[in-house]
């Protein structure tokens, strides 16, 4: 906030805003934006209006949506990993240079979302990058990309609900996920997905898609080189044994294995090399390239581009129809009710809490089909239309809309969508009042006052 402002508001007596002083200022520099908070009785609240203010801008909110999140343990190096992306993304997105250089300078400290070293644990919770990141895929749509930083531990019993749930909620809400992991792929970390494979069959059920697009292990400080190689190809033969199944095996564990194959697109794993003491143990390290292994910096030059160059971004897709940022919100805040209460949700009310964002989504889809079609017939600078008319145009119109919403793949089955038609008729049909009035208000001949005036304009049109 500006001086003069300030002292305005001291002068009427209001307190002086010390955090929008700070807020303004961070506002001029991207920033990590918390989204989900962790409340103190361990459940968690959705920052809305944060969450609108970063997405619903005219240049994002009707693109489609690329959402890449980081999960895992606590420090483990995802924050890290992410501001190595954020450099990518910079150089090739902001800056629109194609260059390998964009790993950075050998000197410059790393910065983006935080990261530190020792064993003091930050809050629970999602943070957004306050930075959408835009371009143009070859198929010729415009998309907006987002990266999504989780915090939490897996440390003690309350935090461990604290933490399935950040889990859970950036699964659902991302198109990769990135499930970073200390030094090999065990059992509990594939029984973290465990709640996904039961969301996974229900959704599956319902409307034969998969759910999910893509999962990417992530194995840091791998020390078998010599039995899986660094990068992609030893990591997907480290997933291929993982994720093998096989007679021997107790059912439970044969199924979680194929259910977690059938809840994604795409599963893969990459081997990272330990970064180097200075990166793990050094109190004083700033980030800078020229204090990191070289073979780490070597394979992060494969990796982010493997995640993030423009031909390899994956659409968050929901019932496997692309999704708009604006829908994103959306789903967002449904999600966010289910894991709003105390306890995991059941995969049925993951189930639900879907079906009534894709609703909900096909709903705003269906208005704005009729709120457009009839700006076009009856909008602010068309000439006025005769009541007969523009009924038979809101006619015509309503039914594109219906169709529109009818087309429009949803979960949850006819009987729960009708509740959503019935309510987009009615917003339909209170906005045609609206349109009605507006298109009165054109007519010159009611809307003239005095019988002089009508003459006059009778006279002119005859
Ligand atoms: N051993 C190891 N340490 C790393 C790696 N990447 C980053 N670190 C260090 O791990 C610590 C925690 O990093 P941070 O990104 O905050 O972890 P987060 O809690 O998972 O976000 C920092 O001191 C980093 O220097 C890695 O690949 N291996
Ligand atoms: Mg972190």
């Amino acid at each position: 906030m500006s001086d003069v402002r300030q002292r305005k508001r001291i002068q009427k007596n209001e307190t002086p805003i010390e955090d929008e002083f700070e807020y303004e200022d961070t506002m001029t520099q991207p920033h990590a934006v918390p989204i989900v908070l962790a409340n103190d009785d361990h459940s968690f609240r959705l920052d809305e209006e944060a969450l609108k203010k970063v997405l619903m801008r005219d240049e994002i909110k009707d693109r489609y949506v690329v959402v890449v999140s980081v999960a895992g343990a606590f420090r483990h190096g995802k924050s890290f990993l992410l501001d190595f992306f954020l450099r990518y993304m910079s150089t090739k997105y902001v800056l629109k240079q194609n260059t390998s250089e964009w790993i950075g300078s050998e000197d410059a400290p790393l910065d983006g979302f935080s990261w530190k070293g020792g064993s003091e644990r930050d809050t629970t919770g999602i943070l957004m990058w306050s930075e959408v990141f835009l371009t143009e895929l070859a198929s010729g749509e415009k998309v907006a990309v987002i990266l999504l930083d989780t915090q939490g531990t897996w440390d003690s019993k309350s935090t461990v609900k604290e933490c399935a749930t950040i889990f859970a909620l950036s699964t659902m809400l991302s198109s990769v996920q990135i499930y970073n992991l200390s030094s090999n792929i065990q059992e509990d970390d594939l029984q973290h997905l465990q709640l996904f494979t039961e969301y996974g069959r229900l959704a599956l059920a319902d409307s034969g898609k998969t759910p999910f697009q893509r999962l990417q292990f992530l194995v840091r400080d791998w020390r078998f080189p010599y039995e899986a190689p660094y990068g992609a190809v030893g990591g997907q033969q480290i997933l291929e044994k993982r994720l093998e199944v096989n007679d021997h095996q107790h059912t439970e564990l044969q199924s979680l294995r194929k259910h977690i194959r059938s809840c994604f697109t795409e599963i893969a794993c990459f081997l990272m090399p330990h970064p180097g003491i200075k990166v793990a143990t050094s109190p004083t390290f700033d980030g800078r390239l020229g204090e990191i292994d070289s073979e780490f910096k070597d394979n992060l030059k494969i990796l982010v581009p493997m995640l993030l160059a423009p031909e390899n971004l994956v659409l968050k897709k929901i019932n496997g129809d692309k999704v708009k940022v604006r829908d994103f919100v959306q789903y967002f805040k449904s999600y966010m009710q289910i894991y709003e209460g105390n306890e995991l949700p059941e995969p049925k009310s993951m189930l639900v809490a879907t079906a009534e964002a894709n609703n909900l989504a096909a709903v705003a889809d269906a208005k704005d089909v009729y709120m457009t079609l009839m700006e076009e017939v009856c909008g602010g600078t068309k000439p006025y239309l005769k009541t007969e008319a523009i009924e038979n145009e809101h006619h015509r119109v309503k039914d594109k809309a219906i169709l529109q919403f009818n087309s429009k793949k949803k979960m949850g089955g006819e009987e729960f969508s009708r509740t959503y038609k019935e309510q987009l008729e009615m917003d339909i049909e209170e906005t045609f009042i609206q349109f009605k009035a507006h298109n009165e208000s054109k007519n010159i001949f009611k809307s003239a006052r005095t019988p002089a005036v009508f003459l006059h304009w009778q006279l002119y049109f005859m």
